[in-house]
């Protein structure tokens, strides 16, 4: 079979171009590839909302791929097993609310699920900043600034582009990097007891889980905070390995969305 390499490179460049060119006015725009922000990205884009997930690293599935300390396993609650099985994730009832998944085949499959379910993703890809605009007498988050990740890694001094979302779902995990330069640049107030982000704390896992739940939803106009950093921003416990939360919180945060866009 012939070959010619600028075609494979013209296919490669049109296909890209044509996916970026249709998120530059995002429905929802999910920072972070971790357990919250897939599930999110394949319930909102099944639903057919124009979604795009931005993660910095190659590789979607954040926390999840080493289960606890590299073993690579991953425990799940009965009320979060759903948000495996659907979409073909084996798991296996350990004893009593307790289930377990193998880490690689569920961060794999959640990551391959919400590919197929058609949202858009740019992985290499860094969200440094939003985008705010005064709306309604006040401000809001539009859009986000982003950069190739390997700029942003070498320290190379390049400017970022923008992109403009209806919604933006800050699932970063325990970093909470946008919201901190949100606080850190802007004289805004936040939707939490201080105003500002009220930090992570040590463990607990019980407590954390429910309040991962609790605490995913807009905690500035535009901006919803879900998985990790939600508790990170609301002030709430870490959970270590268990992942059950992590899902419900993207399952939360897609039909709070969904529910606002549809009006
Ligand atoms: O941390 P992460 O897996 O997020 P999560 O969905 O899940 C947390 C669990 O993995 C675990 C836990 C469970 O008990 O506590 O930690 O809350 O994934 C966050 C992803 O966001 C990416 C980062 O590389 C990771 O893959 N990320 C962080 N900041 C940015 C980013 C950024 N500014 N731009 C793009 N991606």
């Amino acid at each position: 079979m012939p070959l010619d390499e600028r075609i494979i490179t013209e296919a490669i460049v049109d296909e890209y171009f044509a996916k970026f060119k249709s998120s530059l006015d995002l429905d929802v725009a999910i920072v972070g590839g971790g357990p919250s922000g897939l599930t999110a990205a394949r319930l909102l884009a099944a639903d057919g909302f124009n979604v795009a997930l931005f993660e910095r690293k190659l590789s979607l599935g954040g926390g999840m791929w080493g289960g606890g300390m590299t073993y690579n396993v991953i425990v799940v609650q009965e009320e979060s097993v759903h948000l495996l099985t659907d979409v073909g994730v084996p798991v296996k009832r350990y004893k009593d609310n307790y289930f377990t998944a193998d880490a690689v085949g569920a961060t794999t499959t959640l990551a391959s699920a919400a590919c197929l379910a058609g949202a858009k993703v740019f992985n290499c890809m860094s969200v440094e900043d939003v985008v705010l605009r005064e709306v309604d007498g006040g401000k809001r988050v539009t859009g986000i600034v982003i950069n190739s990740s390997p700029v942003e890694i070498a320290g190379l001094h390049v400017d970022p582009v923008v992109l403009g979302c209806k919604y933006l779902v800050e699932a970063t995990g325990h970093a909470v990097e946008v919201l901190h330069t949100l606080v850190k640049k802007n004289d805004v107030k936040l939707n939490t007891p201080s105003g500002g982000i009220e930090g992570e704390q040590s463990m607990w896992a019980e407590v954390a889980e429910t309040n991962t739940v609790k605490n995913t939803r807009e905690i500035f106009p535009g901006l919803y905070v879900a998985g990790m950093a939600a508790n990170a921003s609301f002030g709430s416990y870490r959970m270590g390995p268990i992942f059950g939360g992590m899902l419900l919180s993207g399952e939360k945060v897609a039909a709070d969305i969904a529910a606002k866009l549809r009006g």
